[in-house]
């Protein structure tokens, strides 16, 4: 409320601006200010956007970070970025990747290509509990606990799967969260085979992970054995559609290269349709094979888990609607969009009315499912709808987002579908993904629109080569779309989530009893350096503005080990902890226990300090670390 009196204030003198100018030098424009904008135009959107110093935004918006590996989060609506949650990418600005626990959750990785993120859901809507992140590159799939933000678990690289880039999609109630193979390949997987002979020797695979329902911890459950044509996007089913999957492919040709041209030869491509609660059953029932630890089940063996159904050229993505009626699949190289009826879908099922199969897997009959081919523009990607029978969908060669009505069309709409095209809202430039929170739940959000801009071209001062990505928030809550933001991000942003902020209740302070480190240190009198053998042990606390000990004894040879803890309970307390020369920098929380192991290699002098401002004397806040050369006696007595 009381940003909406602030924004009262604002545009009254701006507006009394404008009339003691309007002659026209009253108000600062950028150089480059777009033609064709006026004053009121400049005001409206400045003011939709505006959060004022130490105002806050309403919702978070979580974006993925693509091949940075990290998810960023902003906030709507003033679309600034407020911290990146590092997940398959050491980041030393949060400490992750040098401790002993995120170094063993990122493996042998150092990054991950990061592409959709889901909330977790309880009922068809955000709980706001967890969100996850897929990893196309690598085969894994990371979640993050919303109570701290931070990353809690890396699964993966998940067995017989390859490019899992249809990936983080969640059910329902969180039971399952599915991925896809983009890439097909040779299987199991350290078989080689020629290209070439790509539709023989090539497999795909649709993974199901199992998440457990009360720390979210994820497993590998079940696995389909697909054919070797590459899966894409993912969305889940509800209501009508409840206990379904689908899943867009390209490559319906089998092409092993060239595929520019070799995967775009035919009209339409396959979408399949994954009933998991019979595979479910299916694998309780020891139909499955095991194949490199996970239960496999072949569908030409187990009929009824999985249907094809023909969509349109070359599709990318497919949306189910918050009602679970409408499943709406978007072909990128023909100028509309797929609406499908799970109705139709369900009766084609049961009455089987196929039109053939794709190596042996029943292909429903395209007429019997498809509501209507929505004229929406050119290569159309993805579609997200606002709960009131709206759906926008990304145009990436219009370089639009088109909003549209869904079905029930009337007569008149049926036999000319331009007449359910509501709106077009050029975005700069050629969007990917768009989100509404909560689009993939049975109540989206009705305010907020973001448009992930692939190619910014130019709309930002000048930074070289290397250019960030370009995002556009959009006002959805009138008929007419308005455009109302641009901010830019790092690369690179495909998916994104949004969660009011009334939904989110992170902590800011680890409470001390919930430590459970047997490490932890709370009080001088426990801090300790011991050493046994090769490996010398310090237990150290961290608070405003010192270390204790302030000095550790060593030397080259030895393993050390340190347990650091940050003893402060007060918010944004954080207190860094580096070392000189040893490539290590830890960042602890309040409240926080982190362990760091180091090989002392070399003797010297090394100083540790803290990283983080954290107060008047932060500067002072250091110690020494004294490495003597082997063999020699530590300096200090007991080390
Ligand atoms: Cu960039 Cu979903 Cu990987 Cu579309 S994806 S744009
Ligand atoms: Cu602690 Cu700076």
């Amino acid at each position: 409320m009381k940003r909406y009196i602030t924004k009262l204030i604002l545009l009254a003198a701006i507006c009394s601006g404008v009339a003691l100018f309007a002659s026209g030098c009253g108000q600062k424009k950028p150089a480059s200010a777009t033609k064709g904008l006026s004053d009121s135009d400049r005001t409206s959107m400045a003011l939709a956007s505006f959060v004022a110093p130490g105002e806050k935004d309403d919702y978070y918006l979580f974006y993925s970070g693509g091949h940075s590996g990290q998810v960023f989060v902003a906030g709507i609506p003033s679309m600034r970025h407020i911290s990146t949650i590092p997940v398959f990418t050491p980041y030393p600005g949060t400490g992750y990747g040098y401790d002993e626990e995120t170094k063993e959750m990122l493996g042998k990785f150092t990054w991950g290509d990061v592409h959709h993120p889901a909330l977790s859901q309880t009922d068809s809507l955000q709980d706001g509990r967890w969100l996850f992140v897929n990893d196309t590159a690598n085969n894994r799939v990371a979640r993050i606990d919303l109570r701290d933000f931070k990353t809690r678990q890396i699964l993966g690289p998940i067995p017989n799967a390859s490019g899992t880039h249809a990936s983080s999609f969640v059910t329902e109630n969180t039971e399952y969260l599915f991925l896809a193979t983009r890439f097909s390949t040779p299987l199991p997987r350290d078989r080689a085979a020629d290209p070439k002979d790509y539709a023989k020797e090539f497999s795909g695979m649709i993974t199901a992970l199992k998440v457990d329902p009360e720390t979210g911890e994820m497993s590998v459950a079940w696995q389909i054995l697909m054919p070797p044509i590459n899966f894409d996007l993912c969305s889940t089913g509800k209501g009508p559609s409840s206990g379904y999957a689908f899943f867009t492919s390209y490559n319906t040709e089998m092409a092993g290269d060239l595929l520019e041209v070799n995967a775009s030869q035919l009209d339409r491509d396959m979408a399949a349709i994954v009933d998991w609660k019979a595979a479910t059953a299916a694998v309780a029932d020891g139909k499955a094979e095991m194949m490199n630890g996970v239960p496999v089940l072949d569908p030409l063996k187990v009929p009824g888990i999985l249907h094809f159904i023909p969509v349109g050229k070359s599709p990318h993505g497919i949306d189910t609607d918050p009602t679970g009626k409408w499943i709406v699949g978007s072909g990128k190289l023909q100028p509309s969009t797929t609406v499908m009826d799970i109705e139709k879908i369900k009766k084609a099922i049961a009455d089987k009315d196929f039109d053939g199969d794709f190596r042996g897997i029943p292909v429903l009959k395209y007429e019997s499912v498809v509501d209507g081919e929505v004229p929406v523009g050119l290569g159309p990607l993805h579609t997200q709808f606002d709960g009131r029978g709206n759906a926008y969908t990304s145009l990436f060669i219009d370089s639009n987002i088109t909003k549209w009505k869904l079905p029930p069309w009337t007569d008149e709409e049926k036999k000319d579908l331009t007449k359910v095209v509501l709106d077009k809202m050029p975005v700069h430039f050629s969007v990917g993904h768009l989100v509404i929170g909560g689009s993939d739940t049975k109540k989206p959000d009705t305010k907020w629109l973001v448009a992930m801009n692939k190619l910014s071209k130019g709309r930002h001062i000048s930074v070289g080569p290397s250019q960030p990505e370009s995002s556009q928030l959009i006002d959805i809550s009138g008929d007419k779309m308005k455009m109302v933001a641009e901010a830019y991000t790092e690369p690179e942003p495909h998916f994104a989530q949004i969660i009011a902020v009334k939904d989110l209740n992170p902590i800011e302070v680890y409470p001390k009893d919930e430590n459970k480190d047997p490490n932890a240190v709370w009080d001088a009198s426990e801090t300790s350096v011991t050493r046994e053998g090769n490996t010398v042990t310090a237990k150290v606390i961290a608070v405003r503005s010192r270390f204790i000990p302030d000095r550790i004894d060593a030397k080259v040879g030895d393993e050390l080990i340190l347990h650091i803890t940050n003893i402060e309970q007060t918010g944004d307390m954080i207190h860094g902890f580096a070392i000189n020369d040893h490539d290590m920098n830890v960042v602890l929380d309040p409240g926080e226990t982190k362990t760091i192991k180091i090989k002392l290699t070399k003797s010297g002098v090394y100083s540790f300090y803290c990283t983080n401002f954290c107060s008047a004397l932060h500067q002072e806040m250091q110690g020494y670390l004294v490495v003597q050369p082997e063999g020699a006696q530590p300096l200090a007595k007991g080390n």
